[in-house]
């Protein structure tokens, strides 16, 4: 692979994961895009930048004509508590720009391609906890139906097109970075900002709603493994579940109390709720240890000492 189209660099993982692949491949080698206007200076300096709406089909097959396209890390998407409150815009964004990747892709002869899949593909009948990677489904989002759909379409592709599409099951991303977009794991990332900036938060989950977590620099070296992982090692490429620890938002304060006492939490759930309740608690993720050496390295507390020290130096 010479050169990688990127789309949703301005977002939480888009903006991290950019660089490590420039770092890899050289800058001008990854061409980053976003529909959005918005994009930090150091994504612009460091390499080259388009605007790119993936619901656009011509548009993405001019961009990898342009650019001479090799390979593709499909980013953009609309997470799951925006999604619920314009479940039009997320099927447009998850479902159209996803095909039209994968449409261009096949036409031009780009096997690789990263799709992230998402703990949202899971639903209530799921079993909640330890979920296998093949099991029911059933999500109950229209974020959760994109991303069960993208997965089947991926194998899909892979099987009728001898394509090579990888995907992964995030959990909540937490990172100090770039702050990510209208999730229901969202909290994860707000309650570490507030405690430094006014020494309490007001959670939007109860305080028992178990969800599987991960800090970004394991996502950014997973999705990175992955990528570069060898094909045959792959036997279910689309929906790797992968996961570092299992958290609620009491045991977060729990975790940023133990450096900020005086730290408070107050409970307000609203209608992320019940989506945080429809997912899963934890994850099984032998498989993805077992065929590409996924080894998460951070737990919560090792996470809590340097979101709070990254986020105070801010
Ligand atoms: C969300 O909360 O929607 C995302 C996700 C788990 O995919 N962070």
């Amino acid at each position: 692979m010479k050169k990688i189209l990127f789309t949703g660099c301005g977002g939480q993982i888009g903006s991290e994961l950019l660089f490590a692949f420039r770092k890899e491949y050289g800058n001008d080698n990854i061409i980053a895009s976003d529909v959005s206007p918005k994009i930090k200076q150091e994504i612009l300096e460091s390499g080259p930048f388009i605007s790119l709406d993936v619901t656009d089909r011509q548009a993405i097959a001019n961009a990898i004509d342009e650019y001479k396209v090799d390979a593709i890390v499909h980013l953009a998407g609309i997470l799951s508590a925006v999604g619920e409150k314009n479940p039009q815009l997320a099927w447009n964004v998850n479902m159209n720009g996803t095909v039209n990747m994968f449409e261009v892709a096949r036409e031009k002869g780009i096997k690789r391609i990263l799709v992230p899949s998402s703990i949202a593909a899971f639903g209530p009948d799921t079993p909640h906890e330890m979920t296998p990677q093949r099991t029911l489904l059933y999500p109950t989002t229209m974020y959760g139906i994109n991303k069960v759909a993208n997965e089947l379409l991926g194998s899909y592709y892979n099987a009728k097109y001898d394509m090579d599409i990888r995907g992964l099951r995030y959990p909540g991303i937490i990172s100090h970075k770039t702050a990510p977009g209208g999730g229901t794991t969202d909290y994860a990332v707000a309650i570490y900002f507030d405690a430094i900036a006014k020494g309490s938060y007001e959670c939007f989950l109860s305080e028992n709603t178990m969800l599987p977590m991960m800090y970004m620099p394991d996502c950014i070296k997973g999705t990175f493994d992955l990528f570069h992982a060898d094909k045959s090692q792959l036997t279910d490429a689309t929906r790797y579940n992968v996961t570092a620890f299992s958290v609620t938002p009491k045991m977060v304060a729990d975790s940023i109390k133990k450096h900020i006492p005086n730290f408070e939490i107050t409970y307000k759930p609203d209608f992320r709720q019940a989506i945080a309740d429809s997912w899963t608690d934890s994850m099984d993720d032998h498989l993805a240890r077992q065929e590409w050496g996924w080894n998460p390295e951070y737990d919560l507390d090792k996470m809590t000492e340097e979101m709070l020290r990254e986020i105070s130096l801010k």
